[in-house]
């Protein structure tokens, strides 16, 4: 494949990840970056990097003509958006087009389908491939028509937004009473988050799997699958935890579930890497939820289980090439599962902001660690709290698991609090370790419990004070009563840790 030069539309993690995949393939890596990312190390590692605004996001790395001012001024012959920011908008995908570059990701038509969760459904219903939970089919504001359509549906129903995400704008409706208040409260949220207060109803799916179809299509009529991830580890709809393969469905659900996400890829016509959602619920019904039109943050989980580079093959259908590998060639090797490590107070779900004293990520076998942090490190408090994705891979499930506690307790970060020793409990979660857990997980079986610090913790405490040291000569345990206040094994005792 000719060498290009690719233009990195995004920052932090996912930022690295797609420039490692263009440096092995001897393509040029270029940055954009706002001033809050200026020491960033996406902007060390690139072949050149442009300034595209301020601090918050709406006036850099959300501003369309910024971005394309810097394609331009580097002479970037691509774009590859990343996740998050401005990977799902069409308009962003048609002016790189237009403006003669190759987006790095399905066609701008595709992304306004899959954007819109009505068109989406609608364009599913049609194909027939993938069965959709019972609900309306148009886009509704009125609350008196909303309310028949609810009790035609029948309740425990759902309301979404179409603009949609994150969880805004949604809410379960237990009884015909609650509904025209719950109607009124989703459609001034939907308003407010997205500027459209327009909803839809489901039939609400009580003890649901979250659980999506890795995709890719070549411009040659190849599609793919990359099986599943089960991704029902979230709190307050964000992922924590995804894992590959589900512990959940059987090999038979697996093979339906895959087999329809490709059929209906197909007949879209559908270029590039996404991502089917689905529910499943507890009798291995499925249902199409939504599509993503992006590579997703917990990509890393199908590259191990696949074998497969994601990023590179996203590169070469994007140039028009074909699929290095067809669907016989994929098999599911082993167990993977990644862990979102957030700068985040664990007891009250806050985002934290400030400066990375010291940091040091675990190695060894079926170890991956995908971060931009570094020692020195400022935490911008304009992006997300995602600082580091940490994936395992065992050859089976309980492999993974012990190896993710080995490789979580190795993992230092001062300076911040983080999740860690969130993960840690749930890697102790009884529901959690034998593989039973619906999206109910958190909230109903898994309480989070600030720990009792162990002040003897001697072995995590020298290697804080290592990764502290700065400047210092380290001298063993000098520093031992400093690092320990500082980590967070302040928070989470070893022995529990290693229960
Ligand atoms: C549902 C559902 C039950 N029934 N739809 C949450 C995120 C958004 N993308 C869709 N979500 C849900 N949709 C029906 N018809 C339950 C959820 C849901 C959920 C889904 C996946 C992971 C975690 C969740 C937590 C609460 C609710």
């Amino acid at each position: 494949m000719k060498p290009r030069r690719i233009l990195v539309a995004n920052r932090g993690e996912i930022a690295l990840r797609v420039m490692r995949a263009c440096r092995e393939m001897g393509h040029t890596p270029l940055a954009v970056y706002s001033k809050a990312d200026r020491y960033s190390l996406h902007v060390a590692k690139s072949d050149g990097a442009y300034c595209v605004g301020e601090g918050p996001s709406i006036h850099s790395y959300l501003d369309i003509d910024s971005v394309l001012k810097a394609a331009k001024a580097l002479k970037a012959d691509a774009i590859h958006p990343g996740y998050g920011f401005l990977s799902e908008k069409a308009e962003f995908a048609k002016a790189v087009a237009k403006a003669g570059l190759v987006f790095v990701g399905p066609s701008a038509e595709a992304i306004a389908t899959m954007g819109d969760k009505v068109m989406a459904r609608q364009t599913m219903a049609k194909l027939g491939h993938l069965p959709l939970v019972p609900g309306t089919k148009e886009g509704l504001s009125d609350e008196n028509e909303a309310f028949k359509a609810a009790k035609e549906i029948g309740f425990p129903v759902m309301i979404k937004a179409l603009a949609g995400g994150g969880g805004r704008g949604m809410r379960v409706v237990n009884s015909e009473s609650e509904f025209i208040n719950l109607f009124r409260r989703a459609f001034s949220e939907a308003q407010k988050a997205f500027g459209d207060g327009r909803v839809y109803l489901e039939k609400y799916v009580t003890s649901p799997h979250h659980i999506e179809v890795q995709v890719i299509a070549d411009s040659h009529g190849n599609a793919v699958h990359l099986f599943e991830r089960e991704c029902s580890v979230q709190r307050r709809h964000q992922k924590i935890i995804e894992e590959s393969p589900s512990p959940f469905i059987s090999p038979d659900t697996r093979k339906k579930l895959c087999e329809a996400a490709v059929r209906a890829v197909k007949d879209i016509g559908y270029v590039n890497a996404g991502t089917i959602e689905m529910l499943v619920d507890e009798n291995q019904n499925f249902y199409f939820m939504e599509m993503n039109t992006r590579l997703q943050v917990e990509h890393p989980v199908t590259e191990w289980t696949t074998g497969r580079d994601l990023v590179k093959e996203q590169l070469r259908v994007a140039f028009g090439e074909k699929l290095s590998f067809a669907q016989d060639d994929i098999k599911q090797n082993g167990h993977a599962m990644e862990f979102r490590i957030c700068a985040e107070d664990p007891e009250k779900f806050l985002p934290q902001a400030g400066k990375v004293t010291g940091v040091s990520f675990p190695g060894g076998i079926g170890v991956r660690v995908d971060s931009h942090l570094y020692r020195g490190y400022e935490i911008p408090v304009f992006y997300d709290s995602m600082i580091a994705k940490l994936t395992v891979w065992g050859r089976d499930r309980m492999e993974a698991i012990n190896r993710g506690k080995a490789a979580l307790m190795d993992t230092v970060m001062n300076g911040v609090k983080t999740n860690i020793p969130v993960h840690l409990q749930l890697l102790n979660n009884p529901k959690f370790v034998i593989g039973n857990y619906t999206t109910r997980l958190i909230g109903e079986d898994f309480h989070y419990v600030d720990a009792k610090p162990t002040p003897e913790d001697l072995r995590m405490a020298l290697i804080s004070a290592a990764v502290c040291a700065y400047g210092r000569e380290y001298k063993g345990g000098d520093r031992r009563k400093e690092a320990t206040e500082n980590s967070f094994w302040k928070q989470v005792g070893r022995e529990e840790a290693l229960r």
